[in-house]
């Protein structure tokens, strides 16, 4: 059949809308259309071209939620009519992390998935185009391409969801909101009464704002060099704001160790930035604090500190899609959003049909929006 998409030809190029051509689901796969899709900071950094694993030409995109239209043969657990958010971290249930209880990066498809192609090896997308390379095959992305209005995902990559619950707001539970409140509950498990150093108060940190005031966190301080983002950080639960701008950039450890009384128990860096990587971490409570590492820095980047800072106690980790095993936890977080239990309305600034998404990019670069959504 053919769809609408949003294709990245190359990078640091915007995306033109093309009608591509789509294969139906092999077996194990799911034929979806897309009802709406977020447009996430990872999505923009992959278009730039500092994504080691970024393929082109592409459909981007991984923050969607829609409908399944065609099951392929050996699908068991969805059928067409099913509210679903595609996930680029599956639950495949069966391999050695997913048995292992120890971790959500399930690893059954991972290979193919970063190649661009479906498990198989092979691509479902074509394009009447014909790329640069002379190929006129266009490449997955993260498993997902929601930047398309119809897209194949494997099965064990697909949440089932209520039907009751509006896509253009789901949606954000396919990424932003499960990674921000995700790294708090599942990755951290941060306690009550525990202080919170947030890095970065864009659609990521403020989720994991989120999920610090629903654990009770005491103070939830947050760090940003765009003022205007406080608002909707105390909003959230942020109850002190630090601008590395007002402080000094060399200051910003020493103010948080100074309202915490000695650091905070627990960091998230959640901006993509290696020197904010290493404040998070020296801002954490000598003997117990840990740092969560959830933004993604582009290739070639390292971080450093004085291993000091490790020998005295604090511990450096990180966290993908917040450690939530998506077909397992993504129906929970969509109950919690519908029973009023977290707030995702006005994280979405900013509503567009597919036509406009090169706006969103823009939104997002000028730091003008937290989320912004397609909807098809
Ligand atoms: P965003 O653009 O909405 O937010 C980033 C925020 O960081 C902005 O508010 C910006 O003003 C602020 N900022 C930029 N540079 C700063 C600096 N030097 N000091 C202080 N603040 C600064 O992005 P997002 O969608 O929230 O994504 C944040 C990061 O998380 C990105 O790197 C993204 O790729 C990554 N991410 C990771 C995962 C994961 O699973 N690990 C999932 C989603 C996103
Ligand atoms: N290809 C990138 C990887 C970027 C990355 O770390 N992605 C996160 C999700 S970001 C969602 O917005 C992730 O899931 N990582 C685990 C994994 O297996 O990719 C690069 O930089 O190489
Ligand atoms: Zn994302």
């Amino acid at each position: 059949m053919q769809t609408r998409a949003a294709v990245a030809w190359e990078a640091g190029k915007p995306l033109t809308i093309e009608t591509v051509t789509i294969d139906g689901p092999r077996p194990g796969e799911v034929l979806v259309e897309i009802k709406a899709t977020g447009i996430c900071h990872t999505d923009a950094y992959t278009l730039s071209g500092a994504d080691p694993e970024g393929l082109f030409p592409a459909i981007l995109g991984h923050e969607g939620a829609g409908i399944v239209r065609e099951v392929g043969p050996e699908v068991t657990s969805l059928k067409a009519g099913d509210h679903v958010v595609p996930l680029y971290t599956p639950e495949c249930r069966q391999c050695k992390t997913c048995l292992s209880r120890r971790s959500n990066l399930c690893t059954s498809i991972r290979a193919t998935q970063g190649k661009g192609v479906m498990p198989d090896g092979t691509s479902r997308f074509h394009c009447a185009e014909t790329s640069r390379a002379g190929s006129n095959t266009l490449f997955h992305y993260m498993g997902c391409s929601t930047f398309a209005n119809h897209t194949v995902l494997p099965e064990i990559a697909l949440a089932k969801v209520r039907e009751d619950a509006p896509f253009e707001k789901i949606c954000y539970i396919g990424c932003g909101v499960t990674t921000g409140i995700g790294a708090v509950i599942y990755t951290a498990k941060v306690w009550p009464g525990a202080n919170v150093a947030v890095f970065g108060l864009g659609g990521i940190g403020l989720n994991v704002i989120q999920g610090a005031r629903m654990v009770g966190a005491d103070k939830i301080i947050g760090i940003d060099l765009n003022p205007a983002k406080a608002e909707m950080a105390r909003r959230f639960g942020m109850t002190d704001y630090v601008n590395p701008d007002e402080v000094g950039r060399d200051k910003v450890v020493q103010a948080i160790i100074d309202l915490t009384g000695g650091g905070a128990d627990f960091s998230f860096e959640c901006i993509g930035n290696v020197h904010t990587m290493r404040q998070a971490l020296e801002c954490c409570h000598r003997g117990w604090g840990e740092s969560v590492i959830i933004g993604v820095a582009a290739s070639g980047q390292e971080i450093a500190t004085r291993p000091f800072q490790l020998v005295t106690g604090r511990v450096w980790r990180g966290t993908a899609f917040g450690g939530a095993r998506g077909r397992t936890d993504v129906p929970k977080i969509v109950d919690w959003y519908m029973e009023g239990k977290i707030e995702i309305d006005p994280l979405i600034t900013h509503v567009m049909p597919l036509e406009e998404i090169n706006t969103a990019f823009d939104l997002m670069h000028e730091g003008k929006s937290i989320r912004s959504v397609v909807v098809y």
